[in-house]
């Protein structure tokens, strides 16, 4: 039998239902996860073609990340860790949406534009969350993937942190103390067994970490930047630093409740200006002229921008929603840094940034103490950073290496600047695709009247904007607002939800203010 007749075969018990279309949307696909037998099956061959192509090891992850338990997802994942090229996206969808009896010719069909020997071996490492549906046995991993690569994770990021503190002796156990929302997810796993290399420099006490408890439910970044609110489960006191990460660990978020029990959000924007901040200081200590941006969406809050453009003077880039976006824009600097405001992001140094730095931290001859301790502390800092997509893991061990260092408390940090009141909201329509936008989703361009109606409202209240896109991870629309006022701030998001449901095809009851 041929390799495509035992395709051929294999795929018809992972028939796609006859009519489904699915689309590669912000992080690949995602849906409820009856949807992806199918999908799982074809991505497999999709891999190991990527895979062939590229002689190198390509990753698949099969997770819905912030999505509920009874959803799940797949994207794969580039040599360099970056995700798969656009051009793959589309193959990725031919295949996908391919009826069971033309399959094999798209299958042949990007054998044959992308020229792949069916000679060359394939190498494919997977991943996968805590869900419970999360079936992978249809690839051919060849067994490359196990512990030694954790270990070797936990020993590089350790190290590295472990170095960074080195510069901040005698901080207290409080200070060293922080609680972590593990979101019932696959880094609550990963952090426990990680501790142990940590030298007691960072004290964890683990919530949410999969003893009990579902998935994201209830807690999580996504919960916790959303509702505003801290997670379920987590004992919080006055002033102590909390972070939580989501059901994959590659997004972060901080929290703390000041003396009147409020709650303060440490987000992806106030962690970019933290490590901004950072950096630029670092920089200038040790003489080096690299170029510092960061690189935002349109979720970044308004005081953000304004603190990182007018205060920092750092250049600001915004782009479309998705890391594999800003990922490629931050790889225009000697550094970029990126984050989204729910907590995905991470830090890029070119390859010249990286020689100059770590250039300047072996050079003995350096007697000006604090240039020294600053190249070096550079230097840690590239190490502790996962360049690749990033993940919560080693962007809580930065987060927290910076905090020592500069010998902040979480209530220094948050009062870097403060947020404008802000507000997200979902919206269910018949069919997200009738919304199209322009200007890195800032602007709706379909359907027609739209972003009229949006421009009127944001006219009424002081210091707004708002924005409405369609989700590429969910089955809704998502609209942000922020004003000058938390009450105003709802106002404009209750008003732009009502705009939507009206003139893009609301289904069900219309939006109730919160
Ligand atoms: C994914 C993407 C993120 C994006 C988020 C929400 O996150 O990796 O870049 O911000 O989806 O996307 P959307 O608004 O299009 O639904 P995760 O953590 O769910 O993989």
């Amino acid at each position: 039998m041929t390799q495509f007749e035992k395709v051929f075969r294999n795929s018809a018990l992972h028939p796609k239902p006859v009519g489904l279309v699915l689309q590669y949307g912000t992080a690949g696909f995602r849906t409820n996860a009856k949807e992806l037998d199918h999908i799982m099956f074809r991505m497999g061959l999709l891999a190991v073609l990527r895979s062939k192509k590229t002689k190198a090891t390509i990753g698949v992850m099969v997770t819905a990340s912030h999505n509920p338990e009874e959803d799940n997802g797949v994207k794969l994942v580039d040599p360099m860790g970056e995700m798969v090229t656009p051009s793959w996206e589309e193959y990725s969808m031919q295949l996908a949406n391919a009826e069971q009896d033309v399959l094999l010719t798209a299958l042949k069909d990007v054998i044959e534009k992308e020229a792949i020997s069916m000679d060359q071996d394939a190498n494919i490492f997977i991943g996968k969350d805590t869900r419970y549906r999360a079936y992978f046995h249809y690839f051919n991993t060849q067994g490359c993937y196990g512990s030694p690569t954790m270990e070797g994770y936990y020993r590089k990021l350790s190290q590295a942190f472990v170095q960074l503190t080195k510069h901040a002796p005698n901080r207290t156990d409080d200070q060293k103390h922080l609680l972590v929302d593990g979101a019932n997810g696959v880094g609550a796993l990963r952090l426990r067994d990680m501790e142990r290399f940590l030298q007691n420099q960072l004290q964890i006490s683990l919530f949410n970490d999969c003893r009990e408890g579902k998935l994201n439910f209830q807690c999580g970044a996504d919960y916790v930047k959303v509702q505003q609110k801290p997670p379920q489960g987590v004992e919080m006191s006055v002033g102590e630093r909390c972070c939580s990460f989501d059901g994959d660990a590659d997004r972060i978020v901080y929290y703390y409740k000041d003396s009147d029990g409020c709650f303060h959000l440490q987000d992806g924007d106030k962690i970019a200006t933290l490590i901004g901040t950072f950096l630029k200081d670092m920089l200038t200590q040790a003489g080096l002229d690299l170029q510092v941006a960061v690189v935002q969406t349109a979720y970044a809050n308004g005081s953000s921008t304004r603190y990182l453009e007018d205060v920092l003077k750092v250049t600001v880039c915004c782009t479309k929603t998705g890391v594999k976006h800003l990922h490629h824009a931050a790889q225009e600097f000697d550094i970029g840094v990126y984050f989204e405001a729910n907590g995905h992001g991470t830090v890029l140094f070119s390859n010249a940034a990286v020689h100059k730095i770590e250039k300047l931290a072996q050079d003995s001859s350096i007697k000006n103490e604090k240039k020294r301790t600053a190249a070096q502390l550079l230097h840690s800092t590239i190490n502790v950073i996962n360049q690749a997509v990033g993940d919560a893991i080693s962007d809580m061990l930065l987060v927290e290496g910076v905090l020592a260092v500069q010998g902040l408390s979480v209530q220094q940090w948050d009062a870097i600047y403060s947020d404008l009141p802000n507000r997200q909201r979902k919206i269910k329509v018949a069919d997200r695709r009738v919304i199209t936008t322009t200007d890195a989703e800032r602007r709706v361009v379909t359907p027609p009247g739209l972003q009229e109606a949006v421009d009127m409202l944001v006219k009424k209240y002081p210091q707004s904007r708002a924005f409405v896109r369609p989700s590429g991870t969910e089955d809704i629309i998502r609209v942000y607002a922020e004003a000058d006022t938390q009450e105003n701030t709802d106002a404009l998001a209750q008003e732009v939800c009502l705009a939507v449901y009206r003139l893009a095809g609301g289904v069900g009851e219309e939006p109730k203010p919160l």
